[in-house]
């Protein structure tokens, strides 16, 4: 009898935790089930963005193929804001879209100079230009030393610091968190906060001015200045103009623009400012480079695109593709 009672408790027992298997085990399963639906959804969401962002991309390229159009881009972009915003609804979200100019700002992979037999040397003139943004900000001149050799290491493939200043692995080795040299060019703006010398402060001053571009080539198109940002202008002049003269000269730019570099310098303001090499050689009118940066957002997700077109003989050409953004 005492037998048969502990048999039935034994059975209990063995139902309750059978039981108790079968329903972790079914909810587990549910949630693989969710987790997997949620992450189909996500990924066909992700797909509907990459095919809404590509058709933007091929309207884009059609709409930069003409010289009219891409001025009117460089005329809308300098007065207010940087940016031309397009803002499209969709099925089940919307698209939000803008095209920037990268005729205003600096491409910090143009600090570095490759000859034909593939030698890399710091491009001592863009260098300078650097140097002279710096100064616009009223950057101590040691500070601005060790960013511009740290730079130049960063960038170059050696392993050798260029001067005294520079850093290699074995400084970054030994910094918290430890990293190496990235001996490449930049691939994003953000990658210059790991530089050696580098503080957020001066980041943040920096970022309005500076770009990274998938070359080595620097443009500054005097029609993209904004004279919301004019430190460009500063340190176009070497320095010699102030903020406010550099804002003033922005401000009273031609509405359509100026007609030719020469009219732009032949300014009295600028003619006798306007003396580094930098300055006479790498000033345009027509920006070659524009960023179109998408934002998809499908079923409450957001995706992040941006695509880099470049002019390549007189056509529109996608050379770089980025998804998500850096803080
Ligand atoms: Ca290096």
């Amino acid at each position: 009898m005492l037998l048969d009672k502990n048999f039935k408790g034994a059975a209990l027992v063995m139902a309750l935790f059978t039981t108790a298997i079968i329903a972790s085990v079914s909810a587990g399963l549910f949630s693989l089930v969710s987790v997997n639906l949620e992450n189909s959804k996500a990924s066909l969401s992700e797909q509907q963005a990459v095919i809404t962002t590509l058709s933007l991309e091929s309207f884009t390229k059609k709409y930069l193929s003409t010289k009219e159009n891409r001025n009117n881009i460089v005329l809308a972009a300098n007065n207010f804001s940087q940016e031309s915003p397009i803002n499209l609804p969709l099925d089940r979200g919307n698209l939000e879209a803008n095209i920037s100019d990268m005729g205003q700002c600096f491409n910090l992979n143009s600090l570095i100079s490759v000859s034909a037999s593939g030698d890399e040397t710091a491009n001592e003139e863009n260098l300078e230009f650097l140097k002279n943004l710096m100064r616009s900000f009223f950057i101590q001149e040691q500070k601005i030393e060790e960013i511009s050799s740290a730079l130049i290491d960063w960038l170059d493939k050696d392993f050798f610091p260029d001067s005294y200043l520079g850093a290699e692995d074995d400084f970054y080795q030994n910094e918290n968190p430890s990293r190496l040299t990235s001996n490449q060019l930049f691939f994003d703006i953000t990658e210059l906060r790991d530089v050696k010398g580098m503080t957020e402060d001066v980041f943040q001053k920096l970022k309005p001015y500076i770009c990274v571009l998938n070359s080595v080539d620097i443009k500054i198109n005097v029609n993209s200045l904004n004279p919301f940002y004019p430190n460009i202008l500063v340190a176009l002049s070497s320095n010699s103009l102030s903020d406010l003269e550099a804002r003033n000269i922005l401000n009273n730019r031609p509405l359509g623009g100026y007609a030719s570099v020469t009219d732009f310098l032949n300014q009295q303001e600028i003619k006798n400012s306007f003396s580094s090499k930098f300055s006479k050689k790498n000033l345009i009118l027509e920006t070659k480079y524009f960023i179109l940066n998408t934002n998809v957002r499908i079923d409450e997700k957001d995706f992040h695109f941006k695509s880099h077109i470049l002019m390549q003989n007189g056509s529109p050409k996608v050379v770089r593709r980025k998804i998500g953004e850096y803080l």
